[in-house]
């Protein structure tokens, strides 16, 4: 299979980009953090997106280097621009099955960490609930181990995969982030405003801040204030961008 061949070359050959795309205050407006989505620069088949390739990385494990590499830069970048004199911000990664599930991952994220002098705080790693409900017991052994460390870790897709209650109040976890699909029609159904609050409650409850992901328009933003909820992400206030965006969009916002 072709994809999986240059899959293997993409690393080697310096292929892979990290956008950037800023969380923000919804009060205030301001940028406290980033989340890093990998881009394949492919030489012919242009820009691929990583839910082309993902699956790929994942089947065939080359999803630990590329998850490697994905922690390192995001934290290399990070750092940079804390040097470059930007307000510190926290850089979010995204964090695979298998990668997690790698004995090693706290060991590599400890790496990662040393290599670019980025202080843990700074860092947070994105898992989703089915991550975690594949092995609860190892999850919640993993996601100690990382918040010993200092590193922080978010529940990405919150809402479509089925943690328990019971379970969610054990783990270790900072913050969710209400999946998108749910922010779609938030202004006109009912259903999506039942979940979307009862997240942003529980949230509360639970001592943990909630992200709304996807946010798009003025309608969602109301919502989302008039409920209580301090955080969004979403092409309303920017699409995912170069680092070098980032650093132009927090001279002009920030
Ligand atoms: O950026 P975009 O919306 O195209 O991302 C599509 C999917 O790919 C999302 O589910 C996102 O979480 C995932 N993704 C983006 N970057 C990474 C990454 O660096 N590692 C992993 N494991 N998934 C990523
Ligand atoms: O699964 P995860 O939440 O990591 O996916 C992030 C994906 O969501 C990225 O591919 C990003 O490009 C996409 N995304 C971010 N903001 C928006 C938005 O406002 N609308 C839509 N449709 N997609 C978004
Ligand atoms: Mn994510
Ligand atoms: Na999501």
């Amino acid at each position: 299979f072709v994809l999986q061949e240059e899959l293997r070359n993409a690393l080697a050959r310096s292929e892979f980009a990290l956008l950037y795309q800023p969380q923000v205050d919804l009060r205030s407006g301001r940028v406290f953090a980033v989340e890093a989505l990998i881009r394949w620069n492919h030489p012919t088949l242009g820009v691929v997106s990583p839910m082309t390739f993902i699956p790929t990385a994942e089947e065939t494990g080359l999803i630990v280097p590329i998850g490697d590499w994905v922690l390192h830069e995001a934290c290399r970048q990070n750092k940079a621009w804390q040097d470059a004199g930007l307000p510190p911000m926290t850089v979010c990664v995204n964090v695979s099955a298998r990668q997690f599930r790698e004995r090693n991952l706290v060991g590599r994220v400890v790496n990662a960490l040393k290599d670019s002098g980025l202080e843990a705080r700074y860092l947070e790693l994105e898992v989703t609930e089915s991550l975690i409900m594949q092995d609860i017991e190892l999850a919640v052994a993993t996601m100690n181990e990382l918040q010993a460390l200092g590193v922080q870790i978010s529940i990405d897709d919150f809402g479509t995969g089925y943690s328990s209650l019971s379970a969610l109040k054990t783990f270790p976890v900072a913050r969710l982030k209400i999946d998108k699909s749910f922010i779609n029609d938030l202004a006109a159904d009912e259903n999506d405003q039942a979940v979307t609050s009862a997240v942003i409650s529980l949230g509360q409850k639970l001592n943990m801040r909630v992200i709304a992901e996807g946010v798009e328009t003025d309608d969602q933003v109301a919502f989302l204030l008039k409920n209580n909820c301090d955080e969004m992400q979403g092409f309303h206030f920017s699409r995912p961008v170069s680092a070098q965006d980032i650093e132009k969009l927090l001279n002009h916002k920030n």
